[in-house]
């Protein structure tokens, strides 16, 4: 692989992000189609979930394509859908070598689409960055290897290391374009979650406010034990578009029922000690297509989802605002991470600093 190869591959990983969370139970997986160092064709699965990305860069190459480099995500897939093989696709069209990010883990590809570019005569350079494919991948591959829900803990933590202050509403600690990252990572998220002592605290809406943005907001999901959610609340307001899911032990209780009648969608979920049995949870998110959640709050939910070994990745915000008397403590800061995680990207935002962690 050249420094060329390497750069246009990190190109389509880039591009692949652009699709998250809107290419339904299908990964957002991108295409770039090189001849003579130009771009001709370029792919990314289309807004739920199909036409795949081969097809569409394939399309925009035309006879570009025969004797040019493809550069895929993700294994081309080697099944008959609704429309036939990626893999043939790109033998058809003459493409002369195929650099892929990551192999696809789906039973009916793994190897397969690599074995079908190779037989029509494509040199195949297979699973070229399984850590970049991570970055926009992770969630089906963990989907597909985990059969649950892949979870990011957003946490934003005080110079003096807490959350929020009890009793006191939302409490600002970012700035504006660490928020403003946040609701990005929403956009990029299949869901947003949060414990009912959040939704009572802040009556949050949860949902994805960038210019423009706004319709790529994710669903929202509350532990909710009892069905305490108020039917006040902008959650039930809002309950239609996106929807809200609220994960509760017993969905023919009076208030479950109320919800449901408001446009909530209930999650008949197992408790263990009054609360939500996180890990039966995440592999239900999963079966209803979530294949990313965001967690966002509080501190309580935040050392649950630890606790269970159900963290796949924090995203910490750390900023320099003092919460003082009544602060809710983090449950952890940038110094002190959770074990097993190790730094993966820092930025600056403002006068935020966001540092990603991952468990390799
Ligand atoms: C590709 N290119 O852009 C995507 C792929 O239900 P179907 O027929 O759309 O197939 C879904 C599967 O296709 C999915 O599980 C994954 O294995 C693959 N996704 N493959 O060649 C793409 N999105
Ligand atoms: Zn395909």
């Amino acid at each position: 692989m050249t420094a060329d190869d390497a750069r246009f591959l990190r190109a389509a990983l880039r591009y692949a992000r652009w699709h998250l969370g809107r290419t339904g139970t299908n990964p957002s997986v991108a295409t770039l189609i090189v001849s003579d160092g130009a771009i001709v064709g370029r792919g990314i699965t289309a807004i739920g979930g199909r036409p795949h990305a081969e097809t569409i860069a394939l399309e925009e190459a035309g006879a570009a394509a025969r004797g040019a480099t493809a550069y895929v995500t993700l294994e081309p897939c080697a099944h008959h859908g609704r429309t036939p093989p990626c893999a043939e696709a790109l033998v058809a069209a003459g493409v002369a070598r195929v650099i892929a990010a990551v192999s696809d883990p789906d039973e009916r590809v793994s190897g397969r689409g690599y074995a079908i570019l190779r037989e029509g005569g494509i040199a195949v350079l297979a699973d070229c960055d399984p850590a970049g494919a991570g970055d926009v991948l992770g969630a089906y591959l963990t989907r597909s290897s985990k059969k649950r829900a892949q979870v990011t803990l957003k946490l934003a933590v005080s110079a003096d290391g807490m959350v929020g202050r009890k009793g006191a509403g939302q409490v600002a600690i970012t700035g504006a374009v660490a928020r403003a990252q946040a609701h990005r990572m929403r956009a990029e998220h299949d869901a947003i979650l949060v414990g009912i002592g959040t939704v009572l605290e802040d009556d949050p809406e949860l949902t994805c406010r960038l210019e423009g943005m706004e319709p790529r907001s994710p669903r929202r999901i509350v532990l909710d034990t009892d069905a305490r959610l108020p039917l006040g609340s902008k959650l039930v307001a809002g309950a239609a578009m996106p929807p809200v899911h609220v994960a509760t032990a017993d969905p023919l209780s009076d208030r479950a029922r109320a919800l449901a009648e408001r446009g909530v969608r209930l999650i008949a979920s197992e408790t263990v000690d009054g609360r939500i049995a996180l890990p039966e949870l995440v592999e239900d998110l999963a079966a209803l297509g979530i294949a990313s959640v965001m967690v966002e709050g509080g501190a309580a939910v935040a050392r649950a989802f630890l606790q269970e070994g159900l963290v796949d990745r924090i995203a910490l915000f750390e900023s320099d605002v003092l919460v003082g008397e009544g602060g809710i403590a983090a449950p952890f800061t940038g110094e002190t991470l959770p074990a097993g995680f190790a730094v993966a990207r820092r930025a600056v935002y403002g006068a935020d600093r966001f540092m990603l962690a991952e468990r390799p």
